[in-house]
């Protein structure tokens, strides 16, 4: 049986329209699981959208229609831009389905009934646009250390998760499990700044709100965001019961998060989890953040715009490109227009795109599209070919570690030995005398084997890209399988290829 691989994003708030954020981490997860399955993997890749809480209340208020209403109209819209975006996800969760929220009760209720969920009463500076309780040393001047705006405080009688019984068995399992938080600062960062400091028990309930999931044994509580939204990673698979999926899946291999909740993610999940009995996840990777102007593109500050803008200008391919190559992952990066089109235009247009429109026409040109393999090799074939046949293991080395920038950047080195290629064998000038047909027609098969191991390698991060170019070059085996099975002769039919990327006028 093959192998599986499960994969999430967060779930989004559907409080505003999503925003090349939310794209950033979809788009990464996107490429990954794309990847296991190309490896062979059983893939479950999941996203959704966590649509309770007070901010979607009052949002849905000021808009007149109620909150399913509000959340329905940028749910509609957000699967419309993972569909431009070629999000290949398995399952998109709700967490108003209607199974999701009696699964949580069920949760919330054996949780209660086992003495890890008491009820109490809460006291705490409350910020209503962050959704967020602060404490009096992580205020900032009397404001949310996050958004800069009031908080308020509120008094009320809540259900607690008993998180301080959790504080040692997650110090166990951070030091028995290395890899567990990943990049390595943020697992220092949750040890040194939370854990160690001691754990608090956690409000999980709250009253002063209606929409939410209702507390099935004391209904004027609704279930406060953490255990409603976190536990869809397990509900979606049909946990309490243990579904096939549920046993096929879980423990979760990948949770990919941004840096501002890999809090939640390391230290409440796991802690609930341990309290149901349940595996933990096999990692959390908390990735930095995208920056516009020196402050992270929000929501609730409405820097930003509809992503699918920039896909109708560019194309969804350069955005992906963008997203997966700019910034390495882990690391805050800036982000703007102008660096989406230079990104496009060195990469793409100048490297990629170009390399495959010379190659085909040359091979058209001087071959009428029919190219054999080699048949003699000299040292600057060898030199290349190597690289070619050893860019898989490359790649699937840093997929393996998440260094998912520096995965392309291994494709695009190999892309940029083969334009290399062509400026030291010079096949214009090879061409004009036919006792150098066979060395030319080396050239060319060796520039099309790499273009074909490129582009397959390619699949998961731009698979549209891919596709033109498997077009191209008229070969229907893109498996990576494949990739060691040179083809013996090449096809490429007499239609001049369209170019895959246009120049953008840069300013
Ligand atoms: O936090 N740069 O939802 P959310 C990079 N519902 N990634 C960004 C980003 C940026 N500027 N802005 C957003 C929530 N993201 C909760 C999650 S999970 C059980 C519940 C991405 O709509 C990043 O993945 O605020 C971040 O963690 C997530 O969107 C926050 O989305």
């Amino acid at each position: 049986m093959n192998k599986k691989f499960y994969i999430t994003t967060p779930i989004y708030y559907p409080s505003a329209e999503f925003h090349i954020g939310h794209c950033y981490t979809t788009i990464i997860a996107d490429a990954i699981a794309r990847y296991k399955r190309l490896s062979g993997y059983d893939v479950y890749f999941q996203t959704g959208t966590d649509e309770h809480g007070l901010k979607i209340e009052n949002k849905a208020k000021e808009a007149g229609v109620t909150p399913k209403e509000y959340v329905d109209k940028i749910i509609l819209n957000a699967k419309d831009l993972w569909q431009s975006l070629n999000i290949s996800y398995d399952y998109f969760i709700r967490t108003t389905d209607e199974d999701h929220k009696k699964r949580v009760q069920e949760i919330f209720k054996k949780l209660y009934d086992q003495g890890d969920i008491y009820k109490g009463e809460y006291k705490g500076l409350y910020c209503v646009p962050c959704e967020s309780f602060w404490t009096e040393t992580q205020v900032v001047d009397g404001k949310c250390p996050d958004c800069g705006r009031d908080v308020n405080l509120v008094t009320e009688e809540a259900y607690f998760f008993k998180l301080s019984k959790y504080q040692k068995p997650l110090e166990d399992f951070y030091e028995t499990h290395p890899n567990f938080i990943e990049p390595e600062s943020r697992k220092n960062e949750m040890l040194n700044n939370f854990i160690r400091p001691g754990l608090e028990d956690l409000c999980v309930s709250r009253t002063s709100f209606k929409w939410g999931i209702p507390v099935t044994f004391d209904e004027k509580h609704v279930i406060y965001v953490w255990i409603d939204a976190l536990t869809n990673y397990i509900t979606s698979l049909g946990y309490p019961e243990e579904t096939e999926k549920f046993k096929k899946y879980w423990p979760c291999d990948l949770h990919l998060v941004g840096k501002e909740i890999v809090r939640f993610h390391t230290i409440i999940w796991p802690a609930i989890l341990m309290a149901l009995g349940l595996e933990l996840p096999k990692q959390v990777f908390g990735h930095g953040w995208l920056i516009i102007d020196g402050g992270k593109i929000s929501k609730s500050l409405g820097n930003y715009k509809d992503p699918r803008e920039y896909i109708r200008t560019y194309g969804v391919d350069a955005v992906r490109y963008y997203a997966l190559r700019e910034v390495p992952f882990g690391s805050d990066g800036n982000f703007s227009e102008k660096s989406l089109i230079t990104r496009t235009n060195s990469d793409l247009c100048n490297i990629l795109g170009n390399l495959v429109s010379r190659t085909i026409q040359m091979g058209i040109k001087y071959f009428d599209g029919v190219v054999h393999e080699s048949k003699k090799m000299e040292d600057i074939d060898a030199y290349l070919t190597e690289s070619i046949y050893n860019l898989k293991t490359m790649v699937d080395g840093k997929v393996e570690s998440l260094k998912i920038n520096e995965a392309l950047e291994c494709i695009f080195e190999v892309l940029r030995k083969c334009n290399k290629y062509i400026d030291d064998t010079t096949p214009w000038v090879l061409a004009k005398e036919e006792e150098n047909k066979e060395r030319l027609e080396t050239v060319i098969y060796n520039l099309l084997e790499g273009i074909r191991v490129c582009a397959i390698m390619l699949q998961p991060f731009i698979p549209e890209t891919s596709e033109k170019i498997f077009k191209g070059l008229n070969i229907s085996d893109t498996t990576f399988a494949s990739i060691d099975k040179p083809v013996e002769v090449y096809n490429l039919g007499n239609e001049k290829p369209a170019n895959l990327f246009e120049r953008i006028k840069e300013d």
